[in-house]
């Protein structure tokens, strides 16, 4: 594997680990490539990095744009020097922040409603995401503020007392192919870059393992679930040692908590670069119950995932083995009502109706991915935004044989309308808050409202099937001054 190491003052070593941040408090991170040069005999994977960091409102150039990658020999065509090391700089303001400056009654400065909470930073080298991020350089980053303090015992009234450290837990999914029996790569892990149609993992890695055991107290936990790619889609189940699904609380869709908690959940669907946060209650059961986390979603190729079907596969077995240490005195989101958790600001009519409307088309061309028929190309803008400004962009997905988990970088939109096969459905009540990932499935169109703001500079837009996206389904865009 690849890592992100982090390195404490004395030295200490952490593989990948969860950067925790806090609203008003910024965050330097300061990235060494330490990646050996002759990286050749380790197999696949490029030795010049560009972290991204999914998706904080920073400026343009701690993005982690594509473009950006570096080493201490080469560097990426929007780089001007190589380097043996990149800081990136997470102001960790709200996004708004032109809008709803810092001020006595604003500490922190921004629009408190743009909360961001279950990020991940990731590699982003330029046609070398999918293997860079699959052999192991993705990991989390988790904001706080003082509605989602991360402190279960938080006095605080606006706080939500969500169930916290230790028990606040993050599981990260990644599909990894590894050599067969007899073969020259017998129980390596492999990957194919230079495959326009990649490699799909048939072993489903949590947090880095093949199907581990994580053991629980008789308690409220919130799980956050991130789908780390880079092909596969999932549809998790939580089902009981009979393949009877079990219930919970869903209350956050790509690290956004929902305007309210959504109730009486069974799965939970991710495309790549998805994330959704849910509680559940293990105090229901008695110790010794065993519980598993399936996937129910068929996929045989990297094109898409084709259908759901029980029983699945276990991908991750709880064991509930002790009783907590201390009462749990988190906040029961799990009863039969939905609570409020974060506020959401909704487009007016009047700002649907004046925002230009931008069409982008993710298809297949001559054996690669493209939008609107070209191929990525990180020195050239294909959208001049200006700074403050909000548009209406339609993605759209006209084939029937594929999938594109969507990313746009940098701004959260919020879907204003589906369509299926040119008939408008409804969107799925999970995906009613702010995302930064929208699932295109075949012959699909979504319309989403989009603010641009606080920071001009280059980010990009691609499908978050890093395959896809390595092969050139990706375009630049500005916001300009
Ligand atoms: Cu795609």
């Amino acid at each position: 594997m690849w890592n992100y190491t982090g390195r404490t003052e004395s030295d200490d070593e952490h593989p990948n680990p969860t950067i925790i941040a806090r609203y008003g408090r910024p965050v330097i991170v300061r990235l060494y490539n330490e990646i050996e040069k002759d990286h050749t005999h380790t197999g696949f994977g490029s030795p010049e990095i560009s972290m991204h960091l999914h998706n904080l409102h920073t400026p343009s150039e701690s993005d982690g744009f594509p473009g950006d990658y570096f080493s201490a020999t080469k560097y990426g065509p929007t780089l001007s020097a190589p380097g043996t090391f990149k800081d990136h700089f997470y102001p960790n303001v709200y996004a708004g922040y032109d809008e709803f400056p810092k001020s006595p009654a604003n500490p922190v400065g921004g629009d408190r409603r743009e909360a961001l909470g279950t990020l991940w930073y990731h590699d982003h080298t330029l046609d070398f995401t999918a293997p860079n991020a699959s052999r192991g350089i993705a990991a989390f980053y988790l904001i706080y503020d003082e509605i989602d303090s991360g402190n279960e015992h938080d006095t605080n009234p606006k706080a939500l007392r969500l169930p916290s450290h230790p028990y606040d837990y993050p599981l990260v999914f990644q599909d990894k192919r590894f050599g067969g029996v007899g073969t020259a790569n017998e129980g390596i892990h492999i990957f194919d870059q230079f495959d326009p149609e990649g490699t799909l993992g048939d072993k489903i890695t949590v947090n880095g393992k093949i199907e581990p055991v994580l053991k629980v107290a008789r308690r409220k936990y919130r799980l956050r679930l991130l789908n780390a790619g880079p092909g596969r889609f999932y549809q998790f189940h939580l089902v009981n040692g009979s393949n009877v699904q079990q219930r919970f609380t869903y209350i956050a869709n790509d690290g956004n908590l929902l305007p309210r908690s959504l109730i009486n959940r069974t799965n939970v669907r991710l495309g790549v670069a998805e994330r959704g946060d849910i509680i559940v209650d293990f105090s229901q059961y008695p110790l010794g119950t065993q519980l598993y986390l399936v996937n129910r979603l068929v996929q045989n190729d990297t094109r898409g995932p084709k259908k759901v079907q029980a029983p699945g596969t276990r991908v991750l077995k709880f064991i509930i083995d002790r009783e907590p240490s201390e009462p749990d005195v988190s906040r029961p989101v799990d009863s039969q009502v939905q609570i409020p958790l974060r506020p959401i600001r909704r487009p007016t009519s009047v700002e649907i109706a004046a925002a230009p409307v931008r069409r982008w088309v993710f298809a297949r061309r001559n054996g690669m991915w493209s939008i609107n028929d070209r191929f990525v190309n990180v020195n050239a803008s294909r959208a001049n935004i200006a700074n403050g400004n909000s548009e209406i962009w339609e993605l759209d997905n006209p084939s029937g044989g594929w999938s594109h988990p969507v990313h746009i970088h940098f701004e959260e939109g919020i879907i204003l309308n589906k369509f299926v096969d040119g008939i408008q459905v409804p969107i799925p009540v999970h995906e009613r808050g702010r995302k930064d990932v929208y699932v295109l499935g075949p012959n699909t169109r979504l319309r989403v409202f989009l603010r641009f703001r606080d920071f001009p500079g280059k980010y990009v837009m691609h499908c978050h099937n890093m395959i896809h996206e390595d092969h050139a389904m990706m375009v630049r865009w500005d916001i300009v001054e």
